[in-house]
């Protein structure tokens, strides 16, 4: 059966900004490619989005450092799902707040690995499709922390400076087809981010957003929609988006 719907596909949609998008597009009547490492979680998720709005879910469980497995996941999509139009290269994380010469190699491989050449091999696999059709829309999820570096997070400012790099340089090489590139910026999101940049402590987790009214990260899938959904000629290249209390990565007013 052919799938007339759009298909959007989400990098790293079991949790946060990206399972966010999920519910957001597919209450929007989209098809969803659901990746990311965890099939339970996927499994559930799809679940919980075909209950909510009978929509149209396929699960692409792998790991993005994984570029073989992620091309031959690509390549062999079911006829009816390989119309990619929006991409949302949203797996990504952050590892410890140690120093630069203090970070453990093993944690540089996996934030560069993911963050960077994750979105490489993914965008590798979907833009020439995307060429070749016409149409598509590549909405790569960047950071306040690419704008400049910040004390403990060098390594993951360096990636996200990355993402803004490739985001600017695809929409160089894209400049001469109808495709639009998107770089979205978020500064504090309340996800599980800080978990995991705290390896599982929660109290330092939460301290991060102490006083604080974060983002969410359904307010990040807000404004990719709208990105998403900006009229063909309108291609909303950077979003910077920070909490009210939020003015640069590093100056926040907390509230006692
Ligand atoms: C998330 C924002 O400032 O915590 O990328 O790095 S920040």
């Amino acid at each position: 059966m052919e799938n007339k719907k759009k298909i959007v596909l989400i990098t790293g949609s079991t949790s946060g900004i990206g399972e966010a998008c999920a519910y957001k597009f597919a209450a929007q009547g989209f098809s969803v490619i659901l990746n990311g490492r965890d099939i339970r979680k996927l499994e559930a998720l799809k679940q919980n989005l075909v209950k909510k709005y009978t929509g149209d879910v396929f699960l692409l469980p792998f790991d993005i450092r994984d570029r073989e497995t992620a091309r031959k996941a690509i390549r062999e999509l079911p006829e009816n799902w390989q119309a990619i139009s929006i991409l949302i290269n949203n797996a990504g994380l952050v590892l410890g707040i140690e120093k630069e010469f203090e970070v453990n190699p093993d944690d540089w491989d996996i934030m560069i690995d993911t963050n960077i050449k994750g979105i490489l091999s993914i965008t590798r696999w979907v833009v020439p499709g995307m060429i070749a059709r016409g149409e598509g829309h590549i909405i790569n999820i960047g950071s306040i922390a690419g704008d400049a570096a910040y004390p403990g997070g060098s390594i993951y400012c360096a990636t996200k400076s990355a993402v803004k790099a490739l985001s600017d340089g695809l929409r160089i090489d894209l400049v001469d087809t109808p495709l639009r590139v998107t770089n979205i910026k978020p500064g504090m999101v309340e996800t599980h981010f800080s978990l995991t940049r705290y390896r599982g402590d929660k109290e330092k987790a939460d301290a991060v957003y102490a006083g604080v009214k974060p983002l969410t990260a359904e307010d990040i899938a807000e404004t990719i929609y709208f990105a998403a959904s900006a009229p063909p000629h309108v291609q909303i290249a950077e979003v910077l988006i920070l909490p009210n209390q939020q003015a640069t990565a590093t100056v926040v007013h907390r509230k006692a």
